[in-house]
C-alpha cells in the first residue's frame, strides 16, 4: 500500500506553470488608475517542509502576532541574522537529487502574511475590479486573499497577476502567501547564482477601473531611408493613442507614419505619449526603431551594430536580487560611463524598471527568459525538461510572460530563450511562439550551435582564434548558421584579476562584419556582505556542494566599485579611437560609434615631460560621421625632454552634461611617446668595502655572509631576492574542466611557490659586489641561475640582475623580478612615473602614462578572493620613503603590506592583515592574465617565457 499525506502540496512538484493567474500582459510603470504598494514589513513563519503547517493562517482572524517579520521585497535567507536559513551557491549543480519533477522533503517554506486597508480614495467596489501583482517570487507561491485561495504559480523572475476585486474590503484585508524554496520550477532555474527564496520583487494591488487598458503592443518602427517612423498600438481594449510631440492622435489599431528621430542605444530618443481607454490613461514612452536580420547582419535602423556588452545578474550584497530602482540606475549609469552599449539580462528578465532605464539612457538589451537546466549536463542531458513535452506548457508560459511583459521596450532588440538548457523540442516551441508573437525582434539562444531556432549564431568563451575563423566564415557548420551573424553572448570571464585579452577580441570583432561583438561575463561579483568574512561566497554558509568564488566574477565589486577590469573594458571599447602615427605631429581620430557623430565631444590635448603635463590645449576635431577618420595636426610642437620622456595625450570629453555623464567626463583617450627618456647611467667607480659583518658599497650596506643588502640610502631593507611567484589568480588557476595548460596549477605542482635560494658566491671586485645564486624548487631539475651585480658611483646604487634558466622549462614564469621589504612605516604613499591603475601584459590598454601618487593601500585591488593584484606597468621610476628607484628597462611595480605567500593563502580579504614590513616587487616581467577561469588562457604573446634575461634598477635618495 502506498499513500501520501501531502496531497495539499502536490502543486509544488507539478510541472505546470500554475493555476489561477491572469494571462500575461504588457507591463507599464504607471497610469492614472490607483495602485497600492504592498511592499514593506510582512509577518513571516518559516517551516522546514512544504506541508508542515496547514493553511489556516490564510483565514481571516488568524493571530500571527507571534510570528517573525521580514521585509518584502526580500529573501528570507538574507534576513533574520541566520535564523531563517542561509543562501546556497552551487553553480550548475542542482543542490538536490535530480529526479524531476521531485524536490526534497526538506523544502524551506515561508508563510508570509500582510494585513492591509484600502486607502480612503480607493474607488468603490462597483467601479471595476482590482488585480494583485507579484513581480517576482522564488520559486513557487500559493496565494490567498481574505481566506479565498487565488491560485499558485512558478516562474520566479516573471510577473503573475490575480483578479481580486470581488474579494477586497475597505479595511483588514488579509493577504497570505506561502512560498516554497524548491518546486518543479527549480529544475528550470538552475542559473549560476545563489539560490535565494522569497518574495524578492514588488507586490502591488492595482485598481482596474471599468474600461481600463488590457494588454497592448506598441509597434514603433523606423524607416532609415525616409526618416519616418510608423506607429500602431494594438490594444485589447479600444482607445486612442496620442503623441503630442509628433501631432499624433489616432485610434488604437490605426497606423500612422510621420517624420521622427529614431531610437538607438546612442541616441535614445523617446516620445512621450498616452494610451487612453474609457477607464484609464497609460503614459507611453515610445522609441522608433527597426531591428532586422539583413545581409546576414543584425541591423538596427538599417545599420549593423556592434555590441559592447555585459551580462548582468541582479545583485546587491545585502539585498540579493531584491534591487531598488536607485541601484538599477547606478548600474545603468556605470555602464554608460564606461562606454558599454549593451546588456544581456543573464539569465532571466530583470526587474521591469531596469528596462525603463535602458530605454531612457540607451542600452541594447538581450532580454533572456527565466530558463536554465544546466545541471542535466551531469547526466548527458537525459530527462532534460526542455526536451520533454510535459514541460512545454511551463516553457511557453515563461516565454509568454517575458515577451508580453517587456514587448513595449525599444531597448529590447533580441529575445533569448534562456541559458545552458541543452537542446530540445520545448525550446523550439518557445522560439516558434516568440517569432509568431513578435516578428519585430530576433531570437537568441546559445545552446544550439546549429541555430535551429535562432536568428544569430551565439557562443560563449570561444578562443580568439575560433572567433577570427568565424569572422572569416571558415567555421563550417550547418547551412543556416553560415548565413547568420555572430556574437559572443559570454566572453572575458571577469573572475578575480582580469579578464585578459579583451583588447585582442575587440580588434577581431572590429575586423570582420559578421562579428557583432560580445558580452563580458559578468557585471557584478555576487559577494554577500558578511560580518567576519567581508564578502561571503560559495561554501561560506556550509553548503555541501558549492563552487566557491566562481560566483564573484564581475567587472564591479559587490559594493559596485569598478574593478580594473571595467576600466580596461571602457578603454577597449571606447567609441573614439585616438592614435598617433609616429613623429610627424598629427593624431588620427576615428569615430567608432554606430550612429552618432562626434559633435557631443570636445578634445583636449597636452604634452607631458617626465609624466608632468606642460599645459592643456583644445584640439579641433571635425564632427566625423560613424566610421570616418581624420588626421588632426597637433596645435603645438613637442617640448624638449632633456633626456626625460615626452608624450602627448589627447582626451575626448563630453562637451555638455548628458543624462548619464557630466560635462568633462572622459569618453576616450590616446597617448603616444614622442621621445623616450635616456636611462640613467651609473659609473661603477666605487669599490665594495668589507667589514666584519657588513660590506659597504656607496649608499648601501650588505650582509657579508649572504650578500643581501641591509640598508639602501639609509633605509632598512630585508629579504631582497629574486621572485618568480605570484598569488595565483582565478584565471591562472583555471576552471577544473580546462585542459592541461592551467599554469596556476602547473606552477604550484612544479613548486614555483617554494623556490629555494642557494647562495653560490659573494664576490668582491674593484668595481662591484657580485652575488651568485641558484633559485629552484625542491625535487625539480629546473632552476634559475641568478647573478645580482651591485655597483655604485658613490651616491647611487645599481643592481643588475641576470637570470639564466637551467633544465627543461615547460611552463612560463608567473613573474620575474626582485622583491624586498621595507619597514612598514617607511612609506604611506608612492610617487611614480608609469601607467596609472592596475595592469598586466594583456590587461594594460587603460594604463595611462603619467605621474601618479597612490597611497600604499590604494595599490591593493580588493578582489573578493585575494590574489595577485595591483601591478603598475611601464614604471620608469618610483619614489617611496625617501628612496628613488629607476628601472632599465621600465618595470612593473607593486607594494603591499603582506607577502605574496600570505596573499596566496588568504581566502577572504579579512584574512589579510598588515605586518611590520612593506613588501615591494620590482618586476621585469609578468605572465598574462587571460580568461581561463572559464575561457581561454593568455595568448602566446603574453607569456613570460623562461629565457636568459637581464634587467637593472638604480637606487638613490629622493631630492
Ligand atoms: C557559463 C554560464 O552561462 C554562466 O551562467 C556562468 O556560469 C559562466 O559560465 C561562468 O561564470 S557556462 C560555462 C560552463 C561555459
Amino acid at each position: 500500500m502506498s499513500f501520501r499525506t501531502t496531497a495539499s502540496v502536490d502543486y509544488v512538484e507539478d510541472v505546470s506553470p500554475g493555476r489561477g493567474a491572469l494571462p500575461p500582459r504588457a507591463r507599464y510603470a504607471s497610469s492614472d488608475a490607483k495602485s497600492l504598494s504592498l511592499n514593506g514589513s510582512w509577518r513571516f513563519r518559516l517551516s522546514a517542509t512544504a506541508d508542515a503547517e496547514d493553511d489556516s493562517f490564510a483565514g481571516e482572524g488568524y493571530d500571527a502576532g507571534g510570528w517573525a517579520e521580514v521585509t518584502v521585497p526580500g529573501h528570507w535567507v538574507l534576513q533574520g541574522d541566520g535564523a531563517f536559513g542561509s543562501p546556497i551557491y552551487t553553480n550548475h549543480l542542482y543542490p538536490f537529487p535530480v529526479d524531476p519533477p521531485h524536490v526534497p522533503t526538506e523544502n524551506p517554506t515561508g508563510d508570509h502574511l500582510r494585513v492591509f486597508d484600502l486607502p480612503d480614495d480607493w474607488p468603490a467596489q462597483d467601479d471595476g475590479g482590482a488585480v494583485l501583482r507579484f513581480d517576482g517570487v522564488e520559486s513557487c507561491a500559493r496565494v490567498w486573499l481574505n481566506g479565498t485561495e487565488l491560485g499558485e504559480f512558478k516562474g520566479s523572475r516573471l510577473p503573475h497577476e490575480f483578479a481580486v476585486g470581488q474579494l477586497l474590503k475597505p479595511a483588514g484585508n488579509v493577504l497570505a502567501v506561502r512560498v516554497h524554496q524548491w518546486s518543479a520550477g527549480s529544475y528550470l532555474e538552475d542559473q549560476d547564482q545563489w539560490w535565494l527564496p522569497g518574495i524578492f520583487r514588488d507586490v502591488t494591488l492595482l485598481h482596474r477601473p471599468a474600461g481600463s487598458a488590457g494588454d497592448f503592443f506598441v509597434h514603433a518602427s523606423y524607416d532609415h531611408t525616409t526618416g519616418e517612423g510608423t506607429l500602431r498600438v494594438d490594444s485589447d481594449v479600444d482607445g486612442r493613442v496620442s503623441v503630442p510631440g509628433l501631432d499624433i492622435d489616432v485610434a488604437t489599431g490605426e497606423q500612422v507614419t510621420v517624420a521622427v528621430d529614431p531610437w538607438s542605444a546612442e541616441t535614445p530618443k523617446l516620445y512621450d505619449g498616452e494610451l487612453v481607454t474609457a477607464g484609464e490613461r497609460v503614459p507611453l514612452r515610445i522609441g522608433f526603431r527597426t531591428v532586422a536580420l539583413e545581409d546576414g547582419l543584425i541591423k538596427v535602423n538599417g545599420k549593423a551594430i556592434l555590441f559592447k556588452g555585459v551580462n548582468r545578474h541582479e545583485w546587491h550584497p545585502e539585498q540579493g536580487r531584491a534591487l531598488d530602482v536607485e541601484t538599477m540606475r547606478e548600474d545603468v549609469l556605470l555602464m554608460k560611463r564606461h562606454n558599454l552599449n549593451a546588456v544581456r539580462t543573464s539569465h532571466y528578465p530583470p526587474h521591469p524598471a531596469f528596462l525603463d532605464l535602458c530605454d531612457e539612457y540607451g542600452l541594447w538589451v538581450i532580454d533572456e527568459c527565466d530558463l536554465e537546466t544546466h545541471g542535466f549536463t551531469e547526466q548527458g542531458w537525459r530527462d532534460n525538461p526542455v526536451d520533454d513535452d510535459r514541460w512545454t506548457p511551463a516553457l511557453l508560459d515563461r516565454a509568454a510572460r517575458m515577451v508580453e511583459r517587456d514587448k513595449n521596450h525599444p531597448s529590447v532588440v533580441l529575445w533569448s530563450l534562456g541559458n545552458e538548457a541543452g537542446t530540445g523540442r520545448g525550446l523550439t516551441a518557445m522560439a516558434e511562439w516568440i517569432h509568431g508573437r513578435d516578428s519585430s525582434r530576433l531570437v537568441h539562444y546559445e545552446g544550439d550551435w546549429n541555430c535551429r531556432d535562432t536568428d544569430v549564431y551565439s557562443r560563449m568563451y570561444a578562443s580568439h582564434e575560433e572567433v577570427e575563423r568565424i569572422g572569416r566564415g571558415l567555421d563550417g557548420g550547418a547551412g543556416k548558421r553560415r548565413e547568420l551573424p555572430f556574437i559572443q553572448c559570454e566572453y572575458g570571464h571577469a573572475m578575480g584579476n582580469g579578464p585578459g585579452g579583451i583588447a585582442d577580441y575587440q580588434r577581431i570583432f572590429e575586423a570582420h562584419d559578421r562579428l557583432q561583438g560580445g558580452f563580458i561575463w559578468e557585471w557584478i561579483d555576487h559577494g554577500i556582505k558578511h560580518p567576519e568574512l567581508g564578502y561571503a561566497y560559495g561554501g561560506d554558509f556550509g553548503e555541501e556542494l558549492h563552487d566557491g568564488n566562481f560566483v564573484c566574477d564581475g567587472l564591479i565589486f559587490p559594493d559596485r566599485t569598478p574593478s580594473p577590469g571595467l576600466v580596461e573594458y571602457k578603454k577597449v571599447i571606447e567609441p573614439v579611437r585616438i592614435e598617433g602615427d609616429g613623429a610627424d605631429g598629427t593624431v588620427r581620430v576615428t569615430n567608432a560609434y554606430d550612429f552618432g557623430d562626434l559633435s557631443h565631444l570636445e578634445f583636449e590635448f597636452s604634452y607631458q615631460v617626465d609624466g608632468l603635463p606642460t599645459g592643456a590645449h583644445t584640439l579641433a576635431v571635425p564632427p566625423l560621421a560613424p566610421g570616418e577618420s581624420a588626421e588632426v595636426k597637433l596645435p603645438a610642437a613637442a617640448p624638449d625632454g632633456n633626456g626625460d620622456d615626452v608624450q602627448w595625450t589627447v582626451r575626448a570629453l563630453l562637451a555638455e552634461d548628458t543624462a548619464w555623464g557630466p560635462k568633462g567626463h572622459e569618453v576616450a583617450w590616446g597617448q603616444e611617446t614622442v621621445s623616450p627618456r635616456t636611462a640613467v647611467t651609473v659609473a661603477a667607480s666605487q669599490r665594495p668595502v668589507p667589514g666584519e659583518r657588513l660590506i659597504t658599497l656607496g649608499p648601501a650596506t650588505f650582509d657579508a655572509r649572504s650578500g643581501r643588502p641591509t640598508t639602501i640610502c639609509g633605509l632598512d631593507v630585508t629579504g631582497l631576492r629574486l621572485d618568480v611567484w605570484r598569488a595565483t589568480t582565478d584565471n591562472d588557476d583555471g576552471a577544473s574542466w580546462q585542459d592541461d595548460t592551467r599554469y596556476g596549477v602547473l606552477w604550484r605542482k612544479l613548486g614555483l611557490h617554494r623556490m629555494q635560494h642557494r647562495l653560490d658566491a659573494v664576490e668582491l671586485a674593484d668595481d662591484a659586489l657580485t652575488v651568485r645564486a641558484r633559485v629552484a624548487p625542491a625535487a625539480a631539475e629546473v632552476g634559475l641561475r641568478t647573478v645580482y651585480r651591485w655597483t655604485s658611483d658613490g651616491t647611487r646604487l645599481k643592481l643588475t640582475v641576470s637570470v639564466t634558466p637551467e633544465g627543461h622549462w615547460t611552463v612560463p614564469l608567473p613573474r620575474l623580478g626582485v622583491r624586498f621589504g621595507l619597514p612598514a612605516d617607511a612609506a604611506q604613499e608612492v610617487l611614480y612615473f608609469g601607467g596609472g591603475g592596475e595592469a598586466y601584459p594583456d590587461t594594460r590598454a587603460a594604463s595611462m602614462l603619467g605621474q601618479w601618487l597612490p597611497g600604499i593601500d590604494a595599490l591593493h585591488t580588493p578582489y573578493v578572493r585575494p590574489q595577485e593584484n595591483g601591478a603598475r606597468a611601464d614604471v620608469r621610476w618610483a619614489e617611496l620613503g625617501g628612496l628613488r628607484i629607476e628601472g632599465d628597462p621600465e618595470f612593473w611595480f607593486s607594494a603591499r603590506r603582506w607577502t605574496n605567500e600570505q596573499l596566496d593563502t588568504a581566502r577572504h580579504l579579512t584574512d589579510l592583515t598588515p605586518g611590520d614590513t612593506l613588501w615591494i616587487n620590482l618586476d621585469h616581467g609578468q605572465h598574462g592574465i587571460g580568461s581561463q577561469s572559464c575561457g581561454p588562457g593568455p595568448l602566446p604573446q603574453y607569456f613570460l617565457t623562461a629565457e636568459p634575461t637581464e634587467f637593472s634598477f638604480v637606487f638613490s635618495t629622493t631630492e
